[in-house]
């Protein structure tokens, strides 16, 4: 067997560690970015310089939908839970209700009151509630029974209309009752579609009654069809534009 050649070996090392003590990169005598530091007799002395602790990094998640929110947190599966048109914190896929936090009650029958009152006992969107949501411009097909009860309200012999429209905006139904006979509730089942508004947002439909002759003469001046003004009140249906 050869004799190892121990001695050799030190001198080549002592030759090694002379080239590095000068380091090119500019950083402090001895210094050196992996953790070497110059030793008092000459040598190089090597310590653990603290790295990054080893941590689990999380794998990623199951997200069927695509929405970046992770399947066991999503809150609307199989949608896209980052399109929230009212900010109420339920998504639109999985929101009853685009107008708010709460899907709205309209109780019915609403009437003006008065000795000349009018009334919607039942009104219907699509065969439904009085409440739906529609797409702007929308049309959509309803039915309603209308009732009017004339009290002797000083115009006994006055033609009296129920109208029927947008809270503030346009009229879209108008029953004319004649001249009803005195004290007696009157009916009329009606049907007829309506165009939602192009606005978002939540549209009440109201009530008026006039006695402007017929549905159309101008009997006084008109605001989108309504007699003299568009009210705003009593509420009979609700429409979500979303
Ligand atoms: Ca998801
Ligand atoms: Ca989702
Ligand atoms: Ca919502
Ligand atoms: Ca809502």
């Amino acid at each position: 067997m050869r004799p190892r050649r121990a001695g050799l070996c030190l001198v080549g090392l002592a030759a090694t560690l002379a080239a590095c003590a000068f380091d090119p990169s500019g950083l402090p005598p001895g210094g050196s970015s992996d953790g070497r530091l110059p030793d008092p007799d000459g040598a190089v002395a090597t310590i653990d310089a603290p790295g990054p602790l080893p941590i689990d990094a999380p794998g990623p998640c199951g997200d069927d939908d695509n929405d970046t929110v992770c399947n066991d947190v999503d809150r609307c599966p199989g949608s896209d839970d980052r399109r929230d048109a009212d900010s109420d914190g339920t998504p639109d896929g999985c929101d009853d209700w685009d107008c708010g936090p709460t899907r709205p009650t309209i109780g019915l029958p609403a009437s003006t009151g008065g000795n000349l009152n009018a009334s919607i006992e039942l009104w219907s969107f699509n065969f439904g509630p009085n409440v739906i949501e529609l797409a702007p411009g929308a049309t959509v097909g309803f039915g309603d029974t209308v009732a009017l009860r004339d009290d002797n309200n000083g115009c006994g012999n006055c033609n009296d209309q129920v109208e029927v429209g947008f809270a503030g905006g346009a009229r879209f139904q108008c029953v004319d009752f004649g001249n009803p006979q005195q004290g007696v509730t009157q009916r009329q089942l009606r049907t007829g579609t309506v165009t939602a508004p192009s606005a978002p947002g939540r549209h009440d439909v109201v009530i008026k009654v006039a006695q402007a002759g017929n549905c159309n003469s101008d009997g006084g001046s008109r605001v989108n069809g309504w007699w003299q003004s568009a009210p705003t009140a009593p509420i009979v249906a609700a429409v979500c534009v979303r």
